[in-house]
């Protein structure tokens, strides 16, 4: 069964001339080489099962409004997940793009058991191995969904009742035996309720050692099994919870210092939870970087006037641009990319639309990837970096940062030499208006 027959054919790349009325790439040229890589290798595109094909268009006001026969609830559940599954495989090579991502919920129906639900999963995935191998798609990352069902309530790892935690166990193994199969590039764990809702009645100590001793099993049973994917956690600061533990990158990074966990997880880092957590996208990226965290992104943004999760498709390249500058900075992704954790909006009911959020937001990464391309190729941010630092390359700085003066030696010298140093421009308002040329002047 065809699913999205208005597009018959994989999206084209068209440039600038584009027709309108047709389907088509603006920027998104997987074979251009930028800074001698191939662009789809530096994006590494993904979409996401969920909001995609999951998510029928309800919100907490209002039913599902999307055309999604294949979530007919009179089909059996296991036909359904085949035909979603189907749906899925269609639109990712419609669309163009080698990987996508996946909870376990997403792809099988919740048996009655976990044993049920275990072998559901089994089956499906076994199905997707197929439909991997006949397109060329790639896992960007498994993950398991420990949010949505009431018993996770009150948390998965951070569950008050250790039988909890032990179901999560049992989901998280499952999946991350289903990511192996598949060869995913990375295990994501989104901790959506591994927060509270009062003070009231936790304690937050008890629960932030429940949640390092789970992921010390996870990175453990990553050995045990021999995946060598990366291990990712997703940090946002609050929704579905009050107060969420992984708040931001640095959060995770202190909580994973703290447990000795440093080098078993890198991070996942959404735009969307970034601005919700009061940084920017490029703080996040750049704090990741400079603490060999960086892993992948997860690239849906918020609204500047809503402060919840809207999960829209980037638009700005903007916004964009700077965190992909950071990204290179760093080298690249490694086994990370953009995935599209991305939902339209309520009133894009027709299947088509789904197509052109992404196209849009492919596009606005492809033109951020070239912003920040010939931003990091003119030296334009790192000349400056390197000026403002470079006292610190050598002499009194050098010494300082290596540890061999003492607060004492530093003092006496300040004050022998009468040091009375000046304020330098930090020249931001250069600087913006450099950012603002490369944008204007990156050619399609
Ligand atoms: C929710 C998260 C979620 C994770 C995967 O806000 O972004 O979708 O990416 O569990
Ligand atoms: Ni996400
Ligand atoms: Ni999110």
């Amino acid at each position: 069964m065809e699913f999205f027959a208005d597009v018959p054919e994989p999206i084209p790349f068209a440039g600038a001339t584009a027709d309108p009325d047709r389907l088509s790439f603006q920027v998104y040229d997987p074979d251009r080489l930028v800074g001698g890589r191939r662009m789809e290798d530096l994006l590494r595109i993904g979409v996401c099962y969920w909001h995609s094909f999951n998510w029928p268009g309800s919100d907490i006001f209002g039913a599902g409004t999307f055309d999604r026969p294949w979530l007919d609830p009179s089909l059996d559940p296991m036909g359904a997940a085949r035909h979603k599954q189907d749906a899925a495989f269609e639109f990712f090579t419609k669309l163009g793009v080698r990987h996508f991502s996946f909870h376990d919920v997403d792809m099988a129906p919740e048996g009655a058991s976990l044993r049920e639900s275990r072998s559901n999963l089994d089956e499906m995935v076994d199905r997707a191995g197929e439909k991997m191998a006949d397109t060329g798609m790639k896992l960007l990352w498994g993950t398991a969904n420990l949010f949505s069902h009431p018993r996770y309530a009150a948390g998965a790892a951070t569950n008050p009742d250790p039988e909890v935690f032990a179901h999560a166990a049992a989901q998280v193994r499952h999946m991350m035996d289903a990511t192996h199969r598949l060869g995913g590039e990375n295990y994501v764990l989104w901790g959506g309720r591994e927060g509270y809702e009062t003070l009231l009645n936790t304690r937050m100590r008890q629960e932030s050692d429940q949640l390092a001793r789970f992921l010390s099993m996870v990175a453990e049973y990553k050995r045990q099994i021999g995946f060598t994917g990366t291990l990712l956690l997703e940090p946002k600061p609050q929704e579905p919870t009050k107060h969420q533990y992984d708040y931001d990158s640095a959060t995770v990074h202190g909580f994973l210092e703290r447990y000795g966990l440093q080098g078993e997880f890198r991070v996942n880092i959404e735009v969307n939870h970034a601005t919700l957590s009061g940084h920017s996208f490029q703080h996040e990226v750049a704090y990741a970087v400079d603490n060999d965290l960086f892993g992948s992104v997860d690239a849906n943004r918020g609204d500047p006037q809503n402060g919840w999760d809207t999960d829209q498709f980037p638009n700005s390249v903007d916004e964009m641009s700077l965190g992909v500058y950071e990204i290179l900075r760093g080298g690249g992704f490694d086994t990370g990319g953009f995935l599209f954790d991305t939902k339209l909006r309520r009133q894009s009911v027709d299947r088509c639309d789904l197509f052109h959020g992404h196209v849009g937001g492919i596009d606005t990464l492809a033109r951020s990837l070239l912003v920040a391309d010939a931003l990091l190729q003119a030296e334009t941010l790192e000349a400056e970096r390197d000026r403002r630092y470079a006292g610190w390359a050598e002499g009194m700085g050098a010494e300082v940062l290596a540890g061999s003066w003492d607060l004492g030696r530093l003092a006496d010298h300040a004050v022998d030499v009468d040091l009375n140093p000046s304020a330098v421009s930090g020249r931001q308002e250069h600087l913006e208006n450099e950012v603002n040329r490369a944008i204007w002047s990156t050619p399609h």
